[in-house]
């Protein structure tokens, strides 16, 4: 398995450097500074790619073997194939990173916002910080600082009475901090930071997209850019919802099995494909992972690997270490690991460390500007990764089959 990194480009405090001394040989990065709908040119990814691959003689050779993501314009999801510019748009940007090397690109296709969580930095009982997704912390925010019209609908009385309870205990910072978090994005979010009214009108333009629109708009993208994909060489994967099920009332449609064997139905170019994350994924309790890897092995070319410990609610979670939480890591990478070796080595699947504790240095830091992508953490994930890979590697065929 290719070892990747998540680097956000030359303004991200964790440095091409700190990627190698982590031991990672391929890096994962996008023009972040790009917004949604616009082409990426040739030059700039030119650019970017020579930043990475063309480091000072006497360090390690970094590859930029995977795009994540291209974002997808929200008139994409809401539009389908009648959001012709921004699917041209989107076609360029693809045209030029095929252009100058990467072949594997993410994508996500969560209608206004992307990943969320309620809060960045979850005291540890180590001292470290988590990602966390409070569920209660998140209803509240719906129901009493939104006031989303309906939102009463979507949760049990119990869960109204905890949410109101949590409300009356937040100060107008915390409300200040919430709106940050839910709405102004997480790093590498491809969606536009919206304020509070900003997002009622985006939810207002929703009201008629339900999960088959929705559905039924992403293979639309797909028999259309998928296609041109495979000419390109270029492998397509979809990020899961994270977390995997409707947010708002917004719809979801890749958070399951059946979610994505619907796209792979209906779009069954090899291009079309799937990023492997088990720490979206593992959010639902219905997911089993090692059989979703199992099921569509030949259509991963990227994975994140980290995992989750859902609350006893089963709605919220907090980030765990990576080998620790819900999901059966060996297992995980057993299967990924099989299919690595019925493949070319020009196939081989990268993985990343998804997200990490804020731990070490990173704590000693006032800011950390991309809350999840910190050195250490991502360093304790990756290098406990590796560990296992190597025991993996040393299995015979059958015996690495059998071990999940
Ligand atoms: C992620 C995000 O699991 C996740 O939610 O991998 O960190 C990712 O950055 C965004 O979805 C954008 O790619
Ligand atoms: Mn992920």
């Amino acid at each position: 398995m290719r070892q990747g990194w998540r680097w956000f480009g030359p303004s991200d405090p964790v440095t091409l450097d700190h990627a190698r001394q982590a031991g990672a040989t391929d890096i994962v990065s996008a023009l972040h500074e790009v917004p949604p709908g616009v082409a990426w040119t040739r030059e700039k990814v030119e650019e970017r790619r020579a930043v990475i691959e063309d480091g000072p003689g006497n360090r390690t050779h970094l590859r930029w073997s995977v795009v994540e993501s291209i974002p997808v314009a929200d008139a994409i999801k809401r539009e389908g194939r009648d959001a012709r510019a921004a699917i041209d748009a989107w076609i360029a940007s693809l045209e030029a990173v095929a252009a100058v090397g990467p072949h594997v690109v993410c994508y996500n296709f969560m209608p206004v916002l992307d990943w969320t969580r309620t809060d960045l930095d979850w005291p540890l009982a180590t001292g470290a910080t988590a990602l966390r997704f409070d569920q209660n912390r998140f209803a509240a925010f719906d129901l009493y600082v939104l006031k989303r019209p309906g939102a009463a609908a979507d949760y049990d009385d119990a869960q109204q009475a905890a949410a109101r309870k949590v409300a009356e205990t937040l100060s107008d910072d915390d409300v200040a901090s919430l709106i940050r978090t839910v709405l102004a994005g997480l790093p590498g979010g491809t969606t536009k930071g919206l304020s509070l009214d900003e997002f009622g009108e985006y939810l207002a333009a929703y009201a008629a997209i339900d999960a088959t629109r929705l559905r039924a708009n992403l293979i639309a993208f797909l028999e259309i850019v998928a296609p041109v994909a495979q000419t390109l060489g270029v492998k397509l994967t979809i990020h899961p919802d994270d977390p995997p099920r409707p947010l708002f009332g917004l719809p979801r449609v890749a958070s399951t099995a059946a979610d994505f064997a619907a796209l792979f139905a209906a779009v069954p170019s090899p291009a079309n494909g799937l990023c492997f994350c088990t720490g979206s994924l593992g959010v639902r309790a219905d997911n089993d992972l090692p059989a979703i890897a199992e099921r569509f092995a030949e259509r991963i070319h990227f994975t994140h690997l980290r995992a989750t410990r859902r609350d006893t609610d089963q709605l919220g979670f907090q980030e765990a270490d990576h080998l620790e939480g819900d999901v059966d890591m060996p297992a995980v990478l057993a299967v990924l690991m099989a299919e690595n070796r019925r493949r070319g080595e020009d196939e081989t699947i990268v993985l990343r460390p998804d997200h990490g504790h804020r731990m070490l240095g990173d704590l000693a830091t006032d800011e950390v500007r991309n809350p999840g992508y910190t050195a250490a953490g991502r360093m304790k994930g990756l290098a406990e990764l590796r560990g296992i890979m190597r025991v993996l590697d040393r299995l015979p065929d059958a015996a690495l089959a059998a071990f999940r």
